[in-house]
């Protein structure tokens, strides 16, 4: 036996999606001389996941009590294979890493015992990891996606000529591949994943005949003493940079952090301790230093940063013992730079109380520089807002706006803001935040003496999210911006969801680890949350995990326009955007895709509407109205079809593109939920259904069922609609009406005034 497996299940529940990939990933390894040593307290549950799947496990019961150590050993003592692996149970392999694992081993030809995978951190699950991953293709499964493509294709190639060139491209990446020896001492400098004993490959024997065992009992970080007593016995690693290993982020820390992201109040003592137990197996001097400047560095850069030092020095103190223990320890000479010796030195002579003081001196000082640097002017400004912003008393007069992050002058924010110059005679001070004056040059509103623009981020709006009394915005408010308490933040969010949102994401494709926890965080400092229908209300509930009782669902402030607005409204507008009155106009309004980006918040859009066709055989009768979603950055180029499309991406207020429109398409936008209270066609250009459903978001309503529209999944498709519009209103007119009656019952034009009365008081 080539490889033991050794999976430390700790606990009772678990998350099944997790083990799911863990087991799928040892089931598709490409090589098979392996066994799996599953270490747990005998959950059914967990047994009969891994039996339904199919992957022989050996089990291995262990007792509440058991430490993860006690688990590790027991795995270390079960296994057969000549190497052992420890491998998490919400981690995963690539499929070939135990191929390229015995491929290492063997070049090195018994000059290494200890072998390490690449390692790398996701927050995709398996499938979406390996679809991403450029390589995949010629990797793992993909054979079968080969052998798919090529039926599909209706090519008549022999299986195993394909498996011949497949296994062709893949020896000869092997072959490429360059590991590398390193020794630990240098090893030690990458402090992140040496630490960790994820990735490594141990040969069973050794750590046998060294009784190299998980000695610890630091519920956090076992592995730290562990690796350092491995490191102290072995001449160098063979390591290869390729990830084969997937350490998986928990997206969702708010419900199921991982042991990472477990909140414990004594972390930093015990990864100091950790590091202090680890010394005593440090034989080598250099090794050792190489652990006490990882020590060091860790109290210089960390410790000094948390709470826990800010706020008491009895707590700091244990980490001083442990850390006073440490630099007392023999090793090889540190040379430390002299900004930091005499800090350090007062620790290491247990003038406690003198290293405090000094160190507190140190922050003071650093926090001073980084205060007075020029580019640090976010910086500056949220110590501002938090300490001397927040010492002014709130105004309990202003109402500060926001819609889409400061780019538009729309939405429900404005709605509100609106219906309150129009109707409400106390004396308002209306601060917006727009990061472009020009876009409100023409708006009568803005005259009015009582209306101010600020900049977003500018020393102005600093100021008024803090002493405003009132914050309506429709998206969420930066993580770190302090709110006090008796101001009232009012979320009007910005669409009834089709797409899955935050907690409800199983993958959150687009946005970083701490996307849920920051949500979660950043929520709980809304006083209101507007839902336009009890279908929002209850995904509001479960998506945002958001108190029932905060939730407004009076319908929305934006959409009051959509009833009650005028014949010759539209005609304005039509006018105003430069639309031939004599034609009908098609809006197209699709949303973004999280995988399609240039960069954080910049989205890519490719537009897949056959402009050429449309023209060609609609021109004489409609025009087409563009709008991208606001996260589009591409700009479009529309030229050669001037008088036929018009670009309105960057217009303020789609409301006014719905009303002068005689039929939408659209795809997995909430547009529609607000385009069909006016009533007219809706059709769902959906090109990519498949990918969007399954790989990125998942909805909320079967779109196959319950869409006021059909589904069209070609060019060809989307004409034929609209050449046959009323046709397609006659079939669709039941799901229409039974779609109005569960979206848009409660917009009857009054929401803004329903919000104003309960929340502006
Ligand atoms: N929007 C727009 N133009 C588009 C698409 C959207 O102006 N081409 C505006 C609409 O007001 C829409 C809102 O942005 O209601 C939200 O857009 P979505 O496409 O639904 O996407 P997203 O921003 O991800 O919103 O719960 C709301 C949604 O589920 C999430």
């Amino acid at each position: 036996m080539k490889f033991s497996i050794i999976i430390p299940f700790k606990g009772n529940g678990f998350n099944e999606k997790y083990l799911e990939n863990c087991v799928d990933s040892l089931n598709q390894q490409t090589l098979s001389d392996f066994e799996v040593i599953f270490l747990h307290n005998n959950s059914a549950d967990l047994v009969n996941l891994i039996n339904d799947r199919g992957l022989k496990v050996n089990h291995v019961k262990m007792n509440d009590s058991d430490s993860l150590s006690d688990y590790r050993n027991s795995g270390i003592n079960k296994a057969r294979g000549e190497y052992v692996i420890f491998l998490d149970a919400d981690d995963y392999l690539h499929p070939n890493a135990l191929t390229y694992a015995q491929e290492m081993i063997n070049e090195n030809k018994g000059y290494c015992n200890v072998f390490k995978f690449g390692i790398t951190k996701t927050n995709l699950d398996k499938t979406s990891t390996l679809n991403k991953s450029k390589r995949a293709f010629f990797e793992g499964d993909s054979f079968t996606k080969l052998e798919s493509v090529l039926n599909n294709a209706d090519i008549d190639v022999k299986q195993d000529t394909i498996k011949q060139i497949i296994n062709g491209m893949f020896e000869k990446k092997l072959i490429n591949h360059k590991y590398n020896n390193i020794r630990p001492s240098k090893y030690l400098k990458n402090l992140n994943y040496s630490f960790r004993v994820h990735s490594f490959i141990f040969k069973r024997e050794f750590l046998i005949d060294n009784h190299l065992y998980f000695k610890s009992t630091n519920n956090l970080y076992s592995d730290i003493p562990f690796l350092i007593e491995i490191y102290n016995k072995t001449e160098s690693i063979n390591q290869t940079a390729t990830k084969l290993y997937y350490k998986y982020i928990h997206n969702d820390s708010i419900n199921d952090p991982s042991l990472t992201q477990e909140q414990h109040d004594d972390r930093l003592l015990k990864r100091v301790s950790a590091l202090n137990e680890a010394l005593k197996y440090c034989y080598d001097m250099k090794l050792a230093r190489q652990l006490k400047l990882s020590a060091i560095n860790y109290y210089l850069y960390k410790v000094v940063k948390s709470n826990i030092f800010v706020d008491s020095y009895v707590e700091t103190r244990k980490i001083y013992t442990e850390l006073n223990s440490i630099l007392n320890k023999p090793s090889a000479a540190l040379d430390l730079s002299k900004r930091h010796k005499y800090e350090i030195n007062a620790i290491k002579k247990g003038k406690l109380k003198k290293a405090y003081a000094i160190s507190k001196t140190r922050v003071l000082g650093y926090k001073a520089y980084q205060f007075s640097k020029p580019k640090n002017q976010r910086f500056r400004q949220k110590k501002i807002q938090k300490n001397i912003f927040t010492k002014l008393p709130i105004k309990n007069d202003t109402i500060l706006y926001e819609s889409f992050l400061g780019k538009n002058y729309s939405d429900s924010p404005k709605k509100i803001f609106k219906y309150l110059i129009e109707n409400d005679n106390r004396d308002w001070k209306h601060v917006w935040i727009l990061n472009n004056k020009e876009i409100i040059e023409n708006e009568e509103e803005f005259k009015n003496k009582n209306v101010k623009i600020i900049k977003r981020f500018g020393w102005k709006y600093f100021y008024y999210v803090t002493i405003s009394k009132y914050f309506v915005l429709n998206m969420r408010q930066p993580k770190w911006l302090y709110k006090k308490d008796d101001q009232v933040i009012l979320s009007t969010w910005h669409g009834t969801p089709l797409k899955r949102l935050v907690f409800d994401m199983e993958n959150v494709t687009s946005a970083n680890k701490n996307y849920k926890k920051d949500f979660y965080n950043q929520s709980r400092n809304w006083n209101y949350l507007i839902a336009a229908n009890k279908y929002s209300e209850e995904i509001f509930e479960s998506a945002f995990m958001y108190p029932k009782e905060n939730i407004l669902t009076y319908g929305y402030p934006r959409n009051d326009i959509l009833t009650n607005h005028t014949k010759s409204y539209k005609n304005m507008v039509k006018e105003k955007l430069g639309l031939p009155s004599s034609k009908k106009v098609i809006l197209y309004a699709p949303t973004w895709r999280d995988d399609e980006f240039h960069s954080a918040g910049n989205y890519k859009f490719k537009l897949q509407l056959d402009l050429d066709l449309l023209r060609e055989e609609l021109g004489n009768e409609y025009v087409i109205a563009l709008r991208m979603h606001y996260f589009i950055s591409d700009n479009m180029d529309l030229t050669g079809f001037e008088s036929f499309a018009y670009d309105f991406s960057k217009y303020n207020d789609i409301n006014d593109l719905y009303i002068v429109s005689d039929v939408l398409i659209t795809d997995y936008s909430s547009v529609f939920f607000d385009y069909a209270i006016l009533k007219k066609p809706i059709l769902f250009y959906t090109y990519d259904l498949d990918k969007y459903k399954n790989m990125l978001r998942g909805f909320y309503i079967d779109v196959n069922k319950d869409l006021p529209g059909p589904l069209l999944l070609s060019n060809n498709e989307v004409l034929d609609s609209i050449k046959n519009i009323d046709k397609v209103n006659e079939n669709f007119k039941e799901k229409y009406e039974d779609f109005y009656n569960k979206y848009c019952y409660l917009e009857d034009g009054s929401a803004s005034k329903r919000i104003i009365n309960t929340v502006i008081k």
